[in-house]
C-alpha cells in the first residue's frame, strides 16, 4: 500500500556535503519525494519534534544537534514507506548499521547519525503535520 513517511537529513550530514548523495539514493530506491524543504529548526521546534524522547538522558544533546544547522525535511511515499525508509537508514548506531545503509555511509556516531525517519504510522502523521502543516 502506498504510504507516507517523514524523513530528515540532519545538520551534520548537510555540513559534510552529503545532501545530494542522500537524495539521489532516495530516488534510486524508488521513493517519491512528495515534499521537501530546507529549514533551520529552532530549539523550541526541536523540543516539540523530539517530545517523546524528553525523559531520555540524551534529550538535550539531541535537541542541540538537530538545531545546530539546517535540516532537509522530506515527505517520502512508497509501498510500505515507513519500514522501507528505516531499512535504507540502517540501525540507529552507525557502527552497527548494515553495509550500504545511509547511517553506515554518512553517520559518524549514534547522535550524529545523518538521517531521521518516523518509526510508525502515528509518528509519521504527527511529524509530517508538524513540519509540513501546509500539506494538511
Ligand atoms: P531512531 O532514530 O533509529 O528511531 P531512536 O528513536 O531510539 O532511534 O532515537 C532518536 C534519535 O536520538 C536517534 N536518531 C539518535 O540521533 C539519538 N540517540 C539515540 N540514542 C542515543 C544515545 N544513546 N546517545 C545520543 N543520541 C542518541
Amino acid at each position: 500500500m502506498e504510504e507516507r513517511t517523514y524523513g530528515m537529513i540532519k545538520p551534520g550530514a548537510i555540513k559534510a556535503g552529503c545532501t545530494g548523495e542522500i537524495i539521489s539514493r532516495i530516488e534510486k530506491d524508488g521513493f517519491s519525494i512528495v515534499a521537501m524543504k530546507k529549514l533551520h529548526m529552532t530549539k523550541e521546534l526541536a523540543e516539540l519534534f523530539y517530545e517523546v524522547h524528553r525523559q531520555r538522558p540524551f534529550f538535550g544533546e539531541l535537541v542541540e544537534s538537530i538545531s545546530a544547522g539546517p535540516v532537509v525535511a522530506l515527505v517520502l511515499e512508497k509501498d510500505g514507506a515507513i519500514v522501507a525508509w528505516r531499512e535504507l537508514m540502517g540501525a540507529t548506531n552507525p557502527a552497527q548499521a548494515a553495509e550500504g545503509t545511509l547511517r553506515k555511509l554518512y553517520g559518524t556516531s549514534i547522535g550524529e547519525n545523518a538521517v531521521h525517519g518516523s518509526d510508525a504510522p502515528d509518528t509519521a502523521r504527527t511529524e509530517i503535520e508538524l513540519i509540513f502543516p501546509e500539506l494538511g
